[in-house]
C-alpha cells in the first residue's frame, strides 16, 4: 500500500507542470462507492454466469428477462450509491490542469455526478435505455408488467444503452480517446484490470507516444510492468493524496466538497 510520503516527488513535479492529462478508469474507481467491480458484478441469480456471457446480444435475445433484470438490479445499485473521494479528486484534477480527458469504461455515471465535465463513456451508461431494434435512445419507458418493457415507438424490446461484448464502441468517443491517449503529458490508468479491448490498448498508445504512464490499482495487472509509476492501493485514497502531494491540502479539501452538478 502506498503511504502519503510515497507519492514519488518526480510524479508530483510532472503533474504540477502537466498541460494535458488523460485518465482511463475502470470499475475499480467505483468499488469504494459500493459498486461491485465488473468481475464481481455477478451475484445471486446471476452468479452462475460469466459477465462476458451475460453482457452480449445473444444472451439478451436468448433470455431478455434475465439480462434486463441483471441490468435493472445494477441500475438500482448505481442510483443508490454516491461518488467516492476518487471520483471527486478526478473532477478536481480537471480544474487544476489546463486540459484533462477522462475516458471511462464504467457505465455508472459517477464521474459526471462527481462534477467531471469532459467524460468519454466508451461502454455506454447503465442508467440509459434504448430500443433494441431501432438502436435509438428511449427517455422514458412504461414500468408495466412487461419485462423487458417495449419501445413506445415501435414495440421492440428495450435494452440497456451499454456496449455489449461483440458490439462496436461509440466511434466518436473511441476516436477521441485514442487521440487523447497519444497527445498528452501524462496518462493515468486507474482501477482497471486492463483486459477488455479496445480500451485496454489505450495505455499502450500512450507508452508508444513516449507519454509517462501511471497505474493506480491495489493489484497488479498486465500493464503494471510497463508503468512509469505504480501507485499500489485504492484510488479513493491515492487520487486525493496525489492532489494533496502536488498542490497542497487546500486543493484536496476543495475536491472533497461535493461540487457535483
Ligand atoms: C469490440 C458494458 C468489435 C457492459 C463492457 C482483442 C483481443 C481479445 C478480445 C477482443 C479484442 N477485441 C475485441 C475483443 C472482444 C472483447 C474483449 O475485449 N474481450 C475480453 C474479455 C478479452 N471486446 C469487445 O467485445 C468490445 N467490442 O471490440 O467490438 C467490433 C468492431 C466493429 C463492429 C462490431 C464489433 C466491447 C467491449 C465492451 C464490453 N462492455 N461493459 C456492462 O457493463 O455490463 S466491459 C466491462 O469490462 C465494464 O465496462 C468494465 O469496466 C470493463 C473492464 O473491466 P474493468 O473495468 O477493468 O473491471 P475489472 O473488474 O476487470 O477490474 C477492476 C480492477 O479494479 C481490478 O484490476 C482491481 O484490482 C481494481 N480495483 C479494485 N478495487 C479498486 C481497484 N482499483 C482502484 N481502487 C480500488 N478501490
Amino acid at each position: 500500500m502506498t503511504e502519503p510520503h510515497e507519492i514519488p516527488d518526480r510524479l508530483a513535479e510532472l503533474l504540477q507542470s502537466a498541460r494535458s492529462i488523460t485518465v482511463l478508469t475502470g470499475s475499480g474507481v467505483s468499488a469504494e462507492s459500493g459498486v461491485p467491480t465488473f468481475r464481481e458484478a455477478l451475484t445471486g441469480l446471476w452468479a452462475t454466469f460469466d459477465p462476458e456471457e451475460l453482457a452480449t446480444r445473444s444472451a439478451f435475445l436468448r433470455n431478455p428477462r434475465l439480462v434486463w433484470e441483471w441490468y435493472a438490479e445494477r441500475r438500482r445499485t448505481v442510483q443508490r450509491v454516491e461518488p467516492n473521494p476518487g471520483h471527486f479528486a478526478l473532477a478536481r484534477l480537471e480544474q487544476m490542469v489546463p486540459n484533462l480527458t477522462l475516458i471511462t469504461q464504467n457505465v455508472d455515471g459517477l464521474h459526471q455526478r462527481a462534477g467531471s465535465r469532459r467524460v468519454l463513456e466508451l461502454h455506454g451508461n447503465i442508467t440509459q435505455v434504448k430500443c433494441f431494434d431501432e438502436d435509438t435512445a428511449v427517455a422514458a419507458w412504461p414500468e408495466d408488467e412487461q419485462v423487458p418493457p417495449r419501445c413506445p415507438r415501435c414495440g421492440g424490446l428495450l435494452r440497456p444503452d451499454v456496449v455489449w461484448f461483440g458490439e462496436a464502441l461509440p466511434a466518436q468517443a473511441l476516436r477521441a480517446a485514442m487521440l487523447a491517449s497519444r497527445n498528452c503529458d501524462l496518462f493515468f490508468s486507474v482501477g482497471t484490470s486492463g483486459v477488455v479491448e479496445p480500451a485496454a490498448s489505450l495505455p499502450y498508445d500512450a507508452l508508444r507516444a513516449r507519454v509517462p504512464m501511471i497505474e493506480i490499482n491495489p493489484d497488479s495487472t498486465p500493464l503494471s510492468r510497463h508503468a512509469t509509476f505504480r501507485l499500489v492501493g485504492p484510488s479513493g485514497l491515492l487520487l486525493p493524496l496525489l492532489i494533496e502531494r502536488t498542490w497542497g491540502h487546500d486543493a484536496v479539501r476543495a475536491s472533497s466538497q461535493s461540487d457535483a452538478r
